[in-house]
């Protein structure tokens, strides 16, 4: 959706809602280089939300894990992780059954080889435009926040998504998280929660 030519709103309490699904990525499930055990159960529960989103009229943005094949980020380099979510390899693309509408915003992040890049909000749209920036301009002031993985790139979004202002309802019925050490997922949710995120669970729950 482009709203660039509509007067927009400044973020504020009553600034519309956007849903953000972060990273369903081939590489963050199944058969993929970095797979969170629970990726396929909320492919359906992803998909609820994004049909509700798209009858509320809701922006939806898709944040990608795009980094380049040289990275600290990775084991070979210094890192933590093996090469995942390499930009352009099919370990990168979105899980092919999830259902993104043809206007969903792509918001690309970890291409800087420097940084780990889990947050959304260090990534940009395809105009190159930062997340916050984007959510500024389209009166975006309520982020529905969805995807992979909770204990990483979902923890790190919702918190930096809550810094910057904004309200944040962590959908819990459709984040599945790697669980490195068990509980890891758990513990982000409670940590999301007490810094001020809402949880909540089930399509009816989003309002635009
Ligand atoms: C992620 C671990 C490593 C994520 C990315 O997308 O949550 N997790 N890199």
């Amino acid at each position: 959706m482009d709203a660039s030519s509509a007067p927009q709103p400044s973020p504020s309490a009553s600034g519309r809602a956007a849903l953000l699904i972060v990273d369903v990525q081939r590489d963050f499930c199944p058969g993929g280089a970095l797979p969170a055990p629970g990726c396929l159960r909320i492919i359906a529960p992803l998909n609820a939300y994004l049909a509700r989103a798209r009858a509320l009229r809701m922006p939806v943005y898709a944040s990608r894990d795009w980094h380049p094949a040289v990275t600290t980020h990775f084991k070979a380099y210094g890192g933590p992780w093996p090469p995942h979510c390499v930009q352009g390899t099919e370990g990168a693309e979105f899980h092919p059954s999830l259902e993104l509408p043809p206007d969903t915003i792509v918001v690309s992040k970890g291409d800087d080889p420097e940084r780990p890049g889990y947050s959304a909000f260090e990534g940009r749209t395809p105009d190159g435009r930062p997340l916050a920036d984007d959510l500024r301009h389209r009166g975006i002031a309520h982020l529905y926040v969805a995807g992979l993985t909770t204990d990483y790139c979902v923890r790190q979004t919702v918190l930096d998504g809550l810094a910057a202002g904004l309200r944040v309802t962590v959908l819990t019925d459709a984040v599945a998280a790697i669980d490195a050490r068990p509980g890891d997922g758990e513990q982000a949710l409670a940590e999301m929660s007490a810094k001020g995120a809402a949880l909540a669970s089930g399509a009816d729950s989003l309002a635009a």
